[in-house]
């Protein structure tokens, strides 16, 4: 074994992406570690890379497309026959209803973006226009927002004197480069603070030096008391907010009714700890915040991002070091387009970010109303089970005329399509993420595969190039034409190739299949699979030319995309592809004026509605708040279907805390039932300290079948939490559903 070679790849299981080296015995990944060359993560990884073996090799991998039968069940077919059924199904529903009415959901998990890439030239050939993907169930609110506000940010909380967590718990969730060494190195230096704003005492609020530990869903009191000290202690950075911010005397207007002591004793948190706090960031030379879950599936989503956002923008902690930054990034990513809301086709709900947003979909399929969707394409997502109310997801599954399934597991999605197209997994094609957040040095990483694809598998560019062809949206011998060009010469077919896709939209989308057709086999590696990326690499280069140069890829004119693809296709160890200072995120600003803009009537109208609104979504029925969905040390979204995964908490209890367990008779490992108005379930408890009383959570992505060693029978290991949410249960403006508060009731059994 110890002259076998490693191989560099990442981990998939969060967005950070970490780079590992891998040693295989056959096909099996039998050591990880971390890859010290990585030019980001540069070694660091946690607990769950060391388990990647269970998703490569699990018994959930599909080793043939499979069709259903009149039955429900399935049977396996070959290819041609897939592809050939697929693209009828698909072309059925355009004729009859037009191309509209195919819905796209997916595109990629985390740490897989190109399929989402070549989806795009299957849905120009039948003319698909709307999508959604998880983002429209966690972010849009936040994307929403920061359109209005004019820019994208990330925090440096590796420089932050000041570093705020508002619903985030980055020691299990990661987010942040080496998450917990740099929350180490902030809990460890006595000059700089950490603030956790959090219901639960989380591993992270236990490294923080202010737990400002909010009763679930309260936050909106807790932010909107924190900017009013802001303004009324006069801890505003005047000299910022008169040179760079518009619309402060309209935004200050709006909080003018907000009483302190009144919003404190609503969040249930002293209010001079509140003062504190809002001191602590209006003084510190800089400040970086970052916003997760807990408060965008929460109530008053979309204004806590508003709120959160002022909280860095009134003290003038954009654009500096150790403050908000905005990175170059590869694919613009975190904000919508402001100006004119595109709405979905039945319930007129905001298309943010490109995004129909997750909730209202089962409704836009249950209807026969004029431009329901008639059709899904899903790729790399398993919506029945990960969003909300899987009981009406499964309606509106076989409601629809045609469904296909791209996936590399039969999924809770998949067992309800007319056909499932097998993946070859990310360790068996070339992949990449988008979720490149890194500053002042941005790292784009393009793996190659470590093993050859699964007998019977496809990867997603061959399987959306074969739809394509089907489909008779490919001009073979134009693809010809180009191919041969390509083999000559690559600027001359950077020419021939902007001529024949410029000024043509159609054409322009179809462009990821022509480029894995064309130019695909003309690169090195057998890396056909990654030359979409050719035409990210350009759009990227023509953008930004100085952040390229700067990073110490040279070249001008087409020759600098063509140099950093170059880099991109040669390097495994990520490419730097950007490097910029702090100060440039304001070229980011996409304001008309530069400025950031915090006039935003519609939050104004939301904040002024607060006090009309109930504190309180529980009742004599559910009378506790049920957070469907914690990051934990073993979850990893359904990435892992095999439960063994999990060293430990394998059912993935239910957390409670010490009083309410006493209060109800509960023991640590005994079974409950809990009922919300979604639906009823059982699991083991876990009383824990670290919860408040009312709260219970419940892990993400668990309740995920499983076959059994005799692979003839399914087992399911723990909750599956959208059994238990519901439909309408969301943000009314964005439409982001509230899993972090759901009430419920528990019972002894
Ligand atoms: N281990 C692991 N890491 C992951 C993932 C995973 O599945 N497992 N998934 C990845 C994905 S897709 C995402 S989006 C991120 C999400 O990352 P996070 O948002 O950090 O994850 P969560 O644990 O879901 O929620 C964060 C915190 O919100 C708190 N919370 C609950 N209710 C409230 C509330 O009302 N107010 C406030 N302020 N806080 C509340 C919870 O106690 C929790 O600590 O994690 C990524 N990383
Ligand atoms: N109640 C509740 N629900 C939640 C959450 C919560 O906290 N509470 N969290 C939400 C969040 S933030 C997110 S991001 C979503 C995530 O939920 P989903 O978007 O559904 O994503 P994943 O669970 O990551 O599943 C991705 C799918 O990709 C498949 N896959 C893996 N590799 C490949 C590949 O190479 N190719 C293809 N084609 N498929 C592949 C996997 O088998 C899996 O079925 O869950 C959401 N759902
Ligand atoms: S789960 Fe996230 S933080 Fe952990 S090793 Fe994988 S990519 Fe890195
Ligand atoms: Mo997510």
């Amino acid at each position: 074994m110890s002259n076998q070679p490693w191989h560099k790849t990442v981990c998939i299981l969060c967005e950070s992406n970490c780079g590992v080296e891998v040693r295989l015995d056959g096909r099996e990944l039998v050591r990880i570690r971390g890859d010290k060359e990585h030019k980001a993560s540069a070694g660091y990884t946690c607990e769950k890379a060391l388990r990647l073996n269970h998703y490569q090799n699990g018994r959930h991998r599909l080793t043939s497309p499979m069709r259903r039968r009149d039955d429900g069940t399935y049977e396996e077919v070959d290819w041609d026959t897939a592809i050939a059924e697929t693209a009828a199904g698909l072309k059925k529903v355009q004729e009859r209803y037009g191309g509209e009415s195919i819905l796209y959901y997916g595109g990629g998990g985390q740490g897989n973006h190109l399929c989402g890439v070549y989806a795009t030239s299957t849905r120009a050939a039948v003319g698909s226009r709307y999508r959604s993907s998880a983002l429209a169930q966690e972010k849009t609110g936040e994307f929403w927002v920061n359109a209005h506000i004019g820019v994208a940010t990330r925090g440096d909380f590796a420089n932050a004197e000041v570093s705020v967590f508002v619903g985030k718990n980055p020691w299990h969730s990661h987010g942040i480069p080496h998450a917990r060494r740099t929350l180490k190195e902030i809990a460890n230096d006595p000059d700089r603070t950490m603030i956790v704003i959090d219901p639960r005492r989380t591993e992270t609020a236990d490294l923080a030096d202010v737990h400002l530990q909010v009763k679930p869903g309260r936050d909106v009191y807790l932010l909107a008391a924190m900017v009013k000290v802001l303004l009324d202690e006069d801890l505003v950075d005047r000299r910022f907010v008169a040179d760079k911010v518009n619309g402060f005397d309209e935004m200050e207007a709006s909080l003018a009714d907000i009483d302190v002591a009144t919003y404190a004793r609503n969040c249930g948190i002293d209010e001079n700890l509140i003062r504190e706090a809002a001191r602590r960031i209006g003084n510190a030379a800089s400040v970086a915040i970052f916003e997760d879950l807990g408060v965008q599936m929460a109530p008053h989503s979309t204004l806590n991002s508003y709120l959160e956002k002022l909280l860095w923008v009134l003290t003038g902690n954009f654009a500096k070091e150790g403050a908000q930054i905005s990175p170059a990034m590869m694919v613009p990513f975190g904000i919508a387009k402001a100006g004119a809301q595109k709405k979905s086709p039945v319930a007129e709900a905001p298309i943010i970010a490109g995004l129909v947003p997750c909730n209202v979909i089962p409704d836009e399929i249950l209807t026969d109303a004029p431009g329901s969707y008639r059709a899904l394409i899903i790729e790399s997502a398993n919506p029945v089970h990960s969003l909300a109310g899987s009981s009406t997801w499964r309606k509106a599954m076989e409601a629809l005329e045609f469904t296909v399934v791209i996936d590399v597991a039969m999924t809770e999605t998949a067992r309800h399509a007319d056909i499932v197209l097998p993946a070859a997994s990310q360790y068996e094609k070339w992949e990449a993420t988008f979720f490149n957040f890194e500053f002042p040095d941005n790292v784009f990483t393009l793996r190659k595969p470590i093993l050859e694809p699964l007998p019977g598998t496809l990867a997603e560019p061959e399987i959306h190039y074969r739809l394509c062809k089907e489909l008779g949206a490919i001009d073979e011998k134009m693809v010809a034409e180009l191919r041969a060009t390509a083999e000559r010469n690559r600027l001359e077919f950077a020419a021939k190739f902007y001529e024949m896709t410029a000024g043509d939209p159609t054409m322009g989308r179809l462009a990821p299949v022509l480029l894995y057709a064309a130019l695909g086999p003309t690169l090195p590696e057998d890396a056909a699979q990654a030359a979409a990326l050719w035409g990210i690499a350009h759009t990227y280069a023509m953008k930004h030319p100085a952040a390229i140069k700067a990073a110490g890829i040279e070249g001008d004119g087409p020759m600098l995309g063509e140099n950093l693809f170059d880099a991109i296709i040669s390097d495994r160890t990520g490419v730097v592809f950007s490097r910029t200072m702090a100060e440039d995120s304001w070229d980011r600003v996409k304001t008309i004026d530069g400025k950031l803009n915090v006039d935003i009537p519609e939050m104004f109208e939301l904040l002024a509605a607060v006090p009309t609104m109930p504190i309180d979504m529980t009742s004599e029925d559910f009378p506790l708040v049920l957070a469907a969905g914690e990051r934990r040390s073993f979850t990893a979204n359904t990435i892992f279907r095999d439960p063994d995964w999990r060293k430990k908490d394998k059912a993935g209890a239910l957390r409670m805390s010490v009083a309410d367990a006493a209060a109800m008779g509960i023991a640590d490992g005994g079974m409950v039932r809990v009922t919300t108005a979604g639906g009823s379930m059982t699991t083991v408890v876990e009383v824990n300290d670290s919860i408040q009383s009312g709260h219970v959570t419940l892990p993400n992505g668990q309740g995920v079948d499983y076959p059994d060693e005799s692979g003839r029978d399914l087992e399911l290991t723990g909750v599956p939490t959208n059994e238990l949410t519901y439909l309408g249960h969301q943000d009314p403006f964005a439409g982001t559903p509230w899993h972090k508060h759901v009430p419920a009731r528990v019972e002894a059994m």
